[in-house]
């Protein structure tokens, strides 16, 4: 496998010979433990059926729905994406989440926010990472009362307009997520490279932690109020992108079943990414964490005795 994979990633995605045969390695490592994990020494996690929630959800009219928008550096972005959400209708709000940009992101927003009641922030005082920017974030659109929260990236990689879509899903369900990876997801222009360091880490994902999603790290998603209120937040231990897996994880071992609508994925087109190595190199802690401690916080409180 590892011979395959380096051959495969030096002719076709043309990487350089260490690079790829450090992926090679990192990926047919990955998958070989995960295999051997799942299918020879570990039982697969089990549901207590009892804490397994309502998967419909009847909203009552009107509905609040805050979407969740954590920004650092986005300035480039900011003002048409909200102006974007706000016009999809008028019960939709945007609490933004930023860490003190220092290219001004976060006084665009307040300048909007200031003639604009559906427009809050969240104004931390310096870059505290992407996990801690949301779980404050569902806190405070908690706080005021949202009944679907709404979490996307700045950047217009995930589009304001399949807000729609997810929140439609989650009628019938409490969890939605933004799936590149099913029937009708895209990610138009990725490299082969790109495409296959995402399908590693998502398999990885999948085949360690058993979460039943084709899309496991992505970070767009809608919860009802009663499934992110029914999540132990403070567990967290995610500082970078690895919070997605991990939030997934948690609201799957509380039982919601977790619903994948097809997304278009598209590259930002402006402002500079914030992924790096060390970005990569946590997911992969955490997934190995999860996996090898699978008790978790919410064992001793099921989702539906904590729902409000
Ligand atoms: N508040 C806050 N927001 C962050 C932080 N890091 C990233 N973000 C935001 O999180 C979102 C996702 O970050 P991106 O830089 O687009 O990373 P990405 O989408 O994984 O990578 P690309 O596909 O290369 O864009 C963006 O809206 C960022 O502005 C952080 O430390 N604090
Ligand atoms: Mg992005």
């Amino acid at each position: 496998m590892n011979l395959c994979l380096f051959l495969l990633l030096t002719s076709v995605a043309d990487l350089h010979y260490l690079q790829a045969n450090l992926i090679a390695i990192a990926a047919a490592s990955v998958i070989n433990f995960g295999m051997s994990a799942s299918w020879t020494w570990r039982a697969r996690p089990s549901f207590v059926s009892a804490s397994i929630p309502e998967s419909g959800w009847a909203p009552q009219p009107p509905v609040k729905r805050i979407v969740v928008i954590p920004t650092y550096n986005e300035s480039a972005n900011i003002r048409r994406l909200l102006e974007r959400i706000l016009s999809l209708g008028r019960d939709y709000e945007a609490l933004v989440v930023d860490d003190s940009s220092p290219d001004g992101t976060g006084e665009i927003v307040a300048a909007l926010a200031a003639s604009d009641p559906r427009i809050h922030m969240i104004r931390r005082c310096a870059k505290m990472g992407l996990a801690s920017a949301y779980t404050d974030g569902f806190r405070m659109a908690l706080k005021m009362g949202a009944d679907l929260i709404y979490q996307m990236d700045s950047d217009f990689s995930h589009d304001p307009d399949d807000l729609r879509r997810l929140g439609e899903a989650a009628t019938a369900s409490n969890v939605v997520i933004g799936s590149r990876y099913v029937a009708g997801g895209a990610t138009p222009g990725w490299p082969l490279h790109r495409r296959l360091v995402s399908q590693i880490a998502n398999q990885s994902a999948r085949v360690l932690l058993g979460i039943p999603l084709h899309d496991v790290t992505g970070g767009f998603k809608c919860w009802s109020r009663r499934a992110l209120a029914g999540l132990p937040l403070d567990s967290i231990r995610s500082t970078g992108f690895a919070f997605q897996v991990e939030m997934n994880y948690l609201a799957w071992r509380s039982g919601f079943p977790l619903v994948e609508v097809p997304i278009t994925f598209e590259d930002r087109k402006a402002g500079r990414s914030k992924a790096s190595l060390s970005i990569g190199i946590e997911m992969a802690a955490v997934v190995c964490r999860l996996f090898l401690n699978p008790s978790w916080p919410g064992q001793r409180r099921t989702a539906r005795q904590s729902a409000p």
